[in-house]
């Protein structure tokens, strides 16, 4: 009986053995453990048994099953290995090539509009000036006529390094360092830049932003030049169909100052959670340059005289575009990204 069982053993392992791929271990492993394969057969002559001989004859069953599961457990490794191979090979991926995806994004429409903005004012006659973000007090608030424990300073809380050095709260400094360059000379120039303030985040609002900072300086210069740049500005940014409203309003270092709305591109003017329920969202803030600031940089008030602006880049993006909230400018996600691909 053993040697049955052996000679049947030698068949099977062979048998594994030889196998090379998945179809031939399927089929020695059906020939062997299915139903109506041979171990099963073996089983079931066991009644044909007399008592005594059946112990022994199932422990040689067991034996041998156990024997072959264990082939075909080492087998099935083997296999499995040599499929992945053969899947890595298949698969292979030269990571060098250029991407067959269509998935990119477009630019973010923040560097769209500030670009555009600058071709605006470029177009006007404008050059481009430049300024620090980490700002001296002096510049920031000083010079702007906005002294140590102004109101003013309430609504422009930044961030602060010492008692003397901050993020800047607007591009504004940027006037006095151009005045302080240029003492004497006119002066027509815009700073794109970024600006910090310790605003709650909300979505017309963000801590960080940018604006575009416009001064003018010459002889003869009106608040009606101001208003023709501004309108001409609007004009060419958002058609001649959105309106515009200059509100008087208040800024130390310009006098008279004014605030410029656009009517809201979410609600067209009807009211919405975006412009707050107005109808109206805020753009920019301008005005005459103020005498006090032409002097302490260096200017005679009674020869010159000048304009400035700071319009918010991120706002203008949003009444462009339609944006609903501010902070979709920032958090790069390529479902909003897309929607800028063409432009
Ligand atoms: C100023 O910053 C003045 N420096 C503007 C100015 C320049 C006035 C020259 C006179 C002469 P204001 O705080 O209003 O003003 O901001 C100007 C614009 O910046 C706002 O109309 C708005 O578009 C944008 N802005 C201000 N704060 C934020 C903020 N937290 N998030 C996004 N945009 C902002």
């Amino acid at each position: 009986m053993e040697k049955e069982f052996l000679k049947i053993e030698k068949e099977a392992l062979e048998a594994i053995n030889l196998v090379a791929d998945r179809a031939s271990f399927n089929e020695v492993r059906n020939t062997y453990l299915s139903k109506k394969g041979v171990l099963s057969d073996l089983m079931s002559k066991m009644k044909t048994l007399s008592q005594e001989k059946r112990p022994l004859y199932g422990q040689l069953v067991n034996n041998l099953r156990s024997k072959i599961n264990e082939a075909l457990e080492v087998k099935n490794e083997l296999l499995e290995a040599k499929e992945l191979e053969e899947q890595l090979k298949k698969d292979k991926i030269d990571l060098t090539l250029p991407s067959m995806s269509k998935n990119s994004a477009g630019l973010n429409p923040f560097f769209v509009i500030k670009d555009e903005m600058e071709e605006i004012f470029i177009s006007m006659g404008y050059e481009i000036a430049d300024g620090p973000e980490i700002e001296e007090d002096h510049y920031n608030f000083e010079l702007l006529n906005i002294p140590k424990d102004h109101p003013a300073r309430d609504m422009q809380d930044s961030f602060y390094f010492s008692e003397t050095m901050l993020l800047r709260t607007h591009t504004s400094p940027v006037q006095a360092r151009v005045m302080q360059d240029k003492k004497g000379e006119s002066i027509k120039i815009i700073c794109p830049g970024k600006a910090y303030r310790r605003d709650n985040d909300d979505l017309t609002h963000s801590h960080q932003f940018a604006q575009v900072e416009g001064l003018v300086i010459d002889k003869n210069i009106t608040l009606g030049n101001l208003k023709a740049t501004l309108d001409l500005f609007v004009k060419k940014m958002f058609g001649e169909k959105r309106k515009t409203r200059f509100r008087a309003s208040y800024f130390s270092f310009t006098e008279p100052s004014v605030e410029v709305d656009i009517s809201c591109s979410e609600c067209d003017g009807a009211g919405c959670l975006t412009c707050k329920g107005t109808g109206w969202i805020e753009i920019l803030g301008a005005g005459m340059v103020n005498e006090n600031v032409l002097r302490m940089n260096g200017y005679d008030p009674s020869i010159y005289q000048g304009f400035a602006f700071g319009i918010g880049i991120e706002r203008v993006a949003m009444l462009r575009y339609g944006i609903d909230d501010i902070r979709r400018i920032y958090q790069n996600d390529i479902r909003f990204l897309e929607q800028f691909r063409a432009r």
